[in-house]
């Protein structure tokens, strides 16, 4: 039997685009229930009503703790099992016919073994199980940057979390029928109930299977419920399946947040960044400027989908209606705003639990409570966590409402999008990376992003200031060739109108002096630095007359006052060396970029190597 494209002989890439009147979601829907044999197949509809009732049967049947509803009305607690609790990297695939085009940073799997052996796992997986079928826009409904999928689950926690991170919604179904192209995905726990199996609360297999094929669309997703393995909305469409399409289609699919900031003057800018994990994305995104007169606004914190439009301006959106945030480390000092965010409707997954029904989190107050229950369940006090055992999962996560966020824009779902004016790549380093830099040009900009790192930091990870490569925080997250991606990136840079254009920034918060300190406070304080970038914007547009850069090999650095640093009491020296360029590391670096590139043998585009050859130059050889 067939269950769908991926399940065939010989995917094509037309399956997806459907005619008009075709009920192919149905006859998807009866193929893929064939395959699993759930004992219901359940058509969701998205409503508060169907949430509710999910919610509901969840906590009766052990997976939600339903927390105190004065503490944290409407929210609920989800223990995962305990080897359920991370997206699984080395069980992701990308199915495309040929291995090139998954990339040498991709783990390749042949389409029709991979669909063989999916057809194994996923016969009778949803026996004893309700089969929800959950037709979700990526995108506000119907928006001209949006795109449509439908996810087939057994799991009810991950159809409430699709009502928290997606559009759930019947209408998608019309916009199928009206023959807009969609995304089949299909996700089992992979733990069929024999006739009397009492379930368990958080049903999983130890073998799992993140699978995409990129040329029929479609994913395939076994044996987790947890995040990005299980919400296949966010990182196998959102990122995976919508580079490809954007590849194809000539926009972008991005792994960055996206925020609006305004200035004194009360112009607008609307800022794409792309960091590495454990940069602090979200902080970023609901950053608190400490500088007066200057306000951001959210708009996203972890995808962003961008359009050239008409006038060859790139317009963005982002395609989620949620933040799935970690939440160690989140707290009123780094993030007051997502505390605040947090204060009602929210779903925890691994977190602590507190005795009067609360939640709590290493870093949300400076002081653990004297009794927890940590996220396994067990009795949890301080002194566990002196001994390395914290309460909660350090890969812990909220899911909430984007538009519960107090610094969310009031125009956040605009279907049409925003116009992008500056795209930044962070990066985690302690050495050489200065704080800020512009890119010299687009292309310059697309090396900045191509050479994304963070030095390791524990000697368990490895060499101690070993560089980790992100290109475009987007290593683990991309669905087709890095190096491709690369090109595709010079591409819409050569579409887009050069005065349009958005400018690149890269900029590095993670700088330490000789002493081991962090030389740049953070958080609010990263205000300053967008202010910096701004003013360059303004004055790419005339805007300002006053000399802001100088040039240095890596790029433009901000001239001496350009960057406000007034009342950070900085000690001597700090700020020199946060700008600091220097030759020798640099060239060094050089090199470790030069053997990164070879790894993409003939892929790479020329234009990086050109970028390479002439970072070299500039540092003097
Ligand atoms: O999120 C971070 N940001 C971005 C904020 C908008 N973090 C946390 C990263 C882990 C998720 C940061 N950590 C940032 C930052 O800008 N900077 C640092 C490093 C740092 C840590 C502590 C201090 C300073 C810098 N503390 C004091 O200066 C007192
Ligand atoms: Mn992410």
């Amino acid at each position: 039997m067939s269950a769908s494209t991926a399940l065939r002989p010989a995917p094509t890439r037309a399956r997806a685009v459907v005619v008009p009147g075709d009920s192919s979601v149905e006859a998807w829907v009866a193929e893929v229930a064939a395959l699993t044999r759930p004992d219901a197949v359940v058509w969701c509809d998205g409503s508060a009503a169907e949430k509710q009732r999910l919610l509901d049967g969840m906590v009766e049947a052990g997976t939600l703790v339903k927390l105190d509803e004065a503490k944290r009305p409407r929210s609920y607690l989800a223990r995962s099992h305990p080897s359920d609790v991370a997206r699984v990297e080395s069980r992701t695939f990308i199915c495309a016919e040929r291995a090139e085009d998954a990339g040498p940073t991709n783990n390749w799997r042949d389409p029709a073994l991979m669909a063989a052996e999916l057809r194994e796992v996923f016969d009778g997986s949803m026996r004893g199980r309700t089969l929800y079928v959950v037709p979700f826009s990526m995108g506000p409904l119907g928006g001209p940057i949006s795109q449509v999928g439908v996810e087939i689950t057994d799991s009810p926690y991950v159809v409430v979390s699709m009502h928290v991170m997606t559009r759930v919604s019947r209408y998608v179904l019309d916009l199928i029928d009206a023959g807009q192209q969609w995304v089949p995905a299909v996700h089992s726990v992979g733990a069929p109930l024999a006739r009397h199996d009492q379930d368990v609360p958080w049903p999983c297999n130890d073998t799992k299977y993140i699978a995409h094929f990129p040329e029929s669309r479609e994913i395939w997703s076994y044996g987790s419920g947890y995040g990005g393995n299980a919400l296949l909305g966010k990182k196998c469409f959102a990122l995976r399946i919508a580079s490809v399409m954007a590849r194809d289609e000539g926009w972008l699919a991005e792994h960055m947040l996206l925020v609006r900031v305004i200035s004194p003057e009360g112009r607008r800018y609307h800022l794409a960044a792309a960091f590495p994990s454990a940069c602090g994305k979200t902080n970023l995104a609901m950053l608190r400027p400490t500088l007066p007169g200057w306000d951001v606004e959210t708009l996203g914190d972890d995808i962003v989908w961008m359009r050239p439009d008409d006038d060859g301006a790139l317009r963005a959106i982002n395609p989620e209606a949620g933040f799935f945030g970690v939440a160690p480390g989140t707290g009123v000092d780094t993030n007051p705003t997502a505390v605040a965010t947090l204060s009602h409707d929210v779903v925890f997954t691994n977190v602590a639990l507190t005795d009067d029904g609360d939640v709590w989190w290493e870093g949300l107050t400076p002081e653990a409570p004297e009794h927890l229950t940590d996220w396994t369940g067990a009795n949890w006090t301080p002194a566990d966590g002196a001994a390395g055992r914290p309460a909660a999962h350090p890969n812990a996560r909220f899911t909430v409402a984007a538009a519960q966020c107090p610094s969310i824009a009031r125009d956040w779902d605009d279907p049409a999008g925003v116009p992008v004016d500056a795209v930044i790549f962070g990066g985690r380093r302690a050495t050489n990376v200065p704080l800020v830099t512009q890119a010299l040009s687009w292309d310059h900009g697309v090396f900045l992003g191509a050479t994304i790192s963070s030095e390791r930091t524990a000697a368990a990870e490895g060499t101690v200031g070993e560089l980790r490569r992100d290109p475009f925080a987007m290593m683990p997250f991309c669905g087709y060739s890095m190096a491709d991606h690369w090109s595709h990136w010079l591409e819409v840079g050569d579409s887009l109108n050069p005065a349009l254009r958005p400018r690149i920034f890269q900029v590095n918060w993670f700088r330490r002096g000789a002493d081991g300190r962090f030389l740049w406070p953070g958080f609010g304080e990263n205000s300053r630095v967008v202010a910096w970038i701004v003013d360059q914007l303004e004055r790419g547009r005339g805007l300002r007359s006053d000399a802001g850069a100088v040039l240095s090999p890596v790029g433009l650095l901000p001239a001496p006052g350009a960057l406000d640093v007034d009342g950070l009491d900085l000690p001597d020296g700090d700020l020199e060396a946060l700008l600091d360029v220097d030759a020798g590391p640099w060239l060094r670096e050089s090199d470790l970029t030069e053997s990164f590139f070879a790894g993409f043998g003939d892929r790479l585009p020329e234009p990086l190597r050109d970028q390479l050859e002439g970072l070299r130059h500039r540092l003097g050889h």
